[in-house]
């Protein structure tokens, strides 16, 4: 089982408009998200506020991609996801109930509809943002398609580039470089 921190990717090129959050229900205590009142509802998912990681699956077949998620409401639920370079999805989150204020209703969701079939060896997931304050706590990638996470998951154990810096401080950087981190997962 391969686990990733969502705030652990904020540090990348592309990271903004994505920010750090940091909350107690959160695992390793923060999570990823976008301002209130932006909008990317777009055909395509933006250039910017774009993160990655690399992992290394150890076997061919089915797998799955879920994520710790919250959002307030219909309008902030939902990413794009990408897998390698496959057609980008739109990932509108599954939830039974909308909570009422940050920190509460945490859930884990499929990422993707239905599970994907990958090939061992190296692939990576690329996560932009498209409605505001889709929060995303945590992402278990496993091919063990009936487990089912509980509380926070397992320990981080996929080494993501550029996450050393997961400061909660958004700054005021115009940066325009491009393209994509990448990391070496486990
Ligand atoms: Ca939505
Ligand atoms: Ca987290």
């Amino acid at each position: 089982m391969l686990w990733v921190e969502a705030e652990s990717l904020a540090g990348q090129n592309n990271a903004e408009p994505f920010t750090v959050v940091e909350n107690s229900t959160a695992s390793n205590g923060e999570y990823l998200t976008t301002p209130e009142g932006m909008d990317s509802r777009t055909d395509s998912p933006p250039e910017e506020g774009r993160v990655s990681f690399e992992v290394e699956l150890e076997n061919s077949g089915e797998h799955k991609i879920m994520g710790r998620i919250s959002a307030l409401s219909g309008s902030n639920d939902s990413l794009w996801i990408r897998i390698d370079d496959r057609e980008w999805q739109q990932w509108h989150y599954d939830l039974d109930s909308f909570v009422s204020s940050f920190g509460m209703g945490w859930a884990w969701d499929n990422a993707l509809d239905n599970e994907f079939e990958a090939e061992a060896g190296t692939h990576t997931f690329t996560i932009a943002w498209r409605e505001p304050q889709a929060n995303l706590d945590k992402l278990l990638i496993t091919d063990a398609m009936d487990y089912e996470p509980e509380g926070t998951g397992g320990e981080e154990n996929v080494e993501v580039s550029g996450g050393g810096d997961s400061s909660t401080s958004t700054g005021t950087s115009t940066g325009t470089s491009t393209g994509t981190g990448t990391a070496s997962g486990e």
